[in-house]
């Protein structure tokens, strides 16, 4: 059996100090690389001069991560990684910043990466590359004479290229991806756009079995969704601690249905559409406060890029706004959490919940509409509303799926969802919950690397 190396900007592998992995990719991933005996290599979190690889092994599972200096975090990360193609490739042009330092930095990263990693991987191994961070690692390791399989998956989504031809160095971005054997999105519909890339900017040709050619080099590109680790998340929905807060949660509503969000703050996940949305739903019902609470759970994330600065002091703006319209001295409409929340405390309030509002105005997957699905109760499953622009649409679609922009579709969607029959939340709710127990983690983790193990090695060009 070959080892799997995995590398990604950064590293979840458990640790003495956290030795429980942390969401569904660290688990499955973590599960891989214990069985394959394999290495997970990426950024350590710490700014500092780079200096070795600090390697650790724990549990079965070993680790190696780096430091990067200063500049380096603000060009590749803050900038080209999270102000550049984090908004670009969900749809925000007006949001993207086209610095050629930062495209200078995420070089720079990528070849550093390349060159401390290289050393280390054996011919035999399988390497599985992860996400935008990441898109030329694979070229610059075949640059390094890598002849091994080595594979990509991109978790966000793959921006139509109309859209990807602003970026100026879009060609170059992408024909880095051919360095890999196998290319990995979440959902058709990105695979589609991105062969339209393919073909109408490079003139390539689209064949069987998901093969794609570009001049000389034949790649795979697959459609492959993640999942969640359902096994655990549903088991820990009925755990004692989401048990407690379930109670909690339904005490504290008072006989009033509870609407749940949770997300990281960011600009794609559409908060403040959703509470545009729920304040149309307040304005056009004038008994709303007698039948419904909702409560957005956020912990902020990339605190030093200024668009978070920006929809954070929006999100504050509007739930205050929402707030002071509407509350009653023994009534708020909307509870707005800035911080994470434990898992199994996450189970309980999905449990709690009749509505779980999942709106994305573009996402590559979405775990959160997964997890309200599979912590529900068969016997009385809540309704869960979610964007049509989510990647989980395409595999939850018995879900109520709206178009996030639209207060009026959000409202309209919040009111069927009220009214919905227990039998109908039923239907609805089963295939999805067979869909997330089934194309859990574990599936998306052995499809992926059953494909990559199945490529033959890389010829190099003659
Ligand atoms: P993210 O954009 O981070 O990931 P998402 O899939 O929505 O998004 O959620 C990731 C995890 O964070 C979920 O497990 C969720 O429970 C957790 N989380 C979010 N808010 C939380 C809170 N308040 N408290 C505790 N936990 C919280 C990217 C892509 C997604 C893709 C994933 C995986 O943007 O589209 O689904 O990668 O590929």
């Amino acid at each position: 059996m070959s080892r799997l190396i995995v590398i990604s900007n950064r590293v979840s592998a458990p640790t003495a100090e956290q030795p429980t992995a942390q969401g569904g990719l660290a688990v499955a991933l973590t599960a891989a690389l214990r069985e394959a005996d394999g290495i997970w290599f990426g950024w350590s979190g710490a700014t500092g001069e780079t200096g070795e690889l600090a390697f650790k092994t724990y549990d079965g599972v070993t680790s190696a991560t780096i430091d990067l200096p200063e500049q380096d975090v603000e060009e590749y990360y803050d900038g080209y990684a999270n102000r550049t193609l984090w908004p670009l490739f969900h749809y925000r042009l007006g949001l993207t910043e086209f610095e050629r330092d930062f495209q200078g930095g995420y070089e720079r990263v990528n070849r550093l990466f390349a060159d401390v990693i290289s050393p280390h991987v054996e011919p035999d191994d399988l390497v599985w590359v992860h996400d935008y961070h990441m898109i030329p690692l694979g070229w610059l390791l075949r640059q390094q004479g890598l002849r091994n399989r080595l594979g990509f998956f991109l978790h966000i989504p793959w921006p139509p290229t109309r859209l990807l031809t602003a970026l100026p160095e879009h060609r170059r971005l992408v024909e880095a991806l051919f360095a890999y054997d196998v290319v990995g999105f979440q959902t058709a519909e990105w695979l589609e756009t991105f062969h339209d890339y393919v073909v109408r900017e490079m003139g390539g040709s689209i064949g069987p079995d998901d093969l794609i050619t570009v001049g000389g080099r034949t790649i795979r590109a697959i459609a492959c969704p993640i999942g969640i680790d359902a096994k655990e998340f549903i088991a820990s929905a009925t755990s004692a601690e989401a048990t407690r807060t379930h109670d909690r949660m339904v005490d504290s509503i008072d006989g009033r249905r509870l609407i749940v969000g949770v997300d990281r703050l960011d600009y794609s996940k559409g908060l403040e559409e959703r509470f545009n949305g729920y304040e149309r739903f307040l304005e056009t019902r004038p008994d709303a406060r007698a039948r419904v609470s909702m409560l957005q759970v956020a912990p902020p994330s990339r605190a030093s890029v200024q668009s978070y600065v920006d929809i954070r002091a929006a999100l504050d703006a509007a739930s205050g706004r929402i707030n002071g319209a509407h509350a009653e001295i023994d009534w708020v409409p909307l509870r707005y959490v800035n911080r994470g929340l434990p898992r199994s405390v996450l189970a309980g309030v999905y449990r709690a919940a009749k509505i779980g509002l999942v709106t994305p105005l573009r996402d590559g997957m979405n775990l959160v509409a997964k997890e309200f699905v599979a912590a529900q109760d068969p016997e009385d499953p809540g309704v869960l509303i979610l964007s049509r622009f989510a990647g989980a649409a395409a595999q939850l679609d018995r879900a109520l799926l709206i178009n996030p922009y639209s207060p009026d579709e959000m409202a309209d969607a919040i009111e069927q969802a009220l009214a919905m029959p227990r039998e109908e939340r039923i239907t609805r709710w089963q295939p999805m919950f067979e869909n997330v127990r089934g194309e859990d983690v574990i599936w998306w983790r052995k499809r992926f690397t059953d494909v990559l193990a199945a490529v033959a090695l890389h010829e190099p060009a003659a």
